[in-house]
């Protein structure tokens, strides 16, 4: 009975100390895990209208802000992602790195430079963080544009209605000589292909050289 009371002190001393130090040393909360039915993204276009945004490898295309629609007007089409934990409260100062941009789907060939896709800044008090900045990526696609965190995808959305196209038509990452004869094929085939619809208005023409001139040679930083 003596050994027993002892042997119970005894593990009550060094072990209770030891449970107690444990989740103050082991950061178990961080990364908290998100709560998918709480965690919403959304671009700021209107719905049913279906923007498309001009990438270019060195990150000098378009900034949501100036995402073009079918008539060739600008819309703005800035995501916003409001990301919380399975209590509804913000998840605050998740990392840009963390949060980035990829495509569902598989048309096109589009294509990120490392890191072309992280959202503008950390999640806010508010849990939220946005994509306004321009891409540093080339390719193109129909979509849909998928935010991930911490690599996995939004459940609460199957895909942003966003569209992407870019002077780097073949997709390598660089904007060079070898993009050329993709555009001028879509440009005499006069079908308003959407990879080279580069000022975006439904039709291939004049308007849409100059963003490939003026891109010629830009690559990922
Ligand atoms: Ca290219
Ligand atoms: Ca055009």
């Amino acid at each position: 009975m003596r050994m027993r009371s002892i042997s119970a002190g005894f593990i009550l001393a060094v072990f209770v100390p030891v449970l107690l130090l444990a989740p103050a040393t082991a950061r178990a909360d961080w990364p908290p895990t998100f709560w998918e039915e709480a965690s919403t993204a959304e671009t700021a276009a209107p719905i049913g209208v279906q923007p498309v945004l001009y990438n270019v490898p060195d990150g000098s295309g378009a900034a949501f802000t100036q995402a073009r629609i079918i008539n060739g007007q600008t819309v703005n089409a800035t995501i916003t992602l409001h990301l919380r934990d399975a209590g509804w409260n913000p998840i605050v100062g998740v990392p840009a790195t963390d949060i980035w941009l990829e495509i569902y789907g598989t048309s096109g060939n589009f294509v990120a430079c490392a890191g072309g896709t992280v959202a503008d800044g950390p999640t806010g008090a508010d849990g939220t963080t946005t994509w306004q900045q321009p891409l540093r990526a080339g390719g193109w696609t129909q979509g849909p544009t998928a935010v991930m965190v911490w690599g996995l995808p939004l459940a609460t959305n199957p895909g942003l209605v966003l569209r992407h196209n870019s002077p780097d038509l073949n997709g390598d990452g660089i904007v060079e000589l070898r993009d050329v004869p993709l555009f001028a094929a879509d440009f005499w085939a006069r079908q308003g292909a959407f990879r080279s619809d580069l000022h975006f208005d439904g039709v291939v023409n004049l308007s849409d050289i100059a963003p490939l001139a003026n891109a010629m040679g830009a690559g990922c930083p």
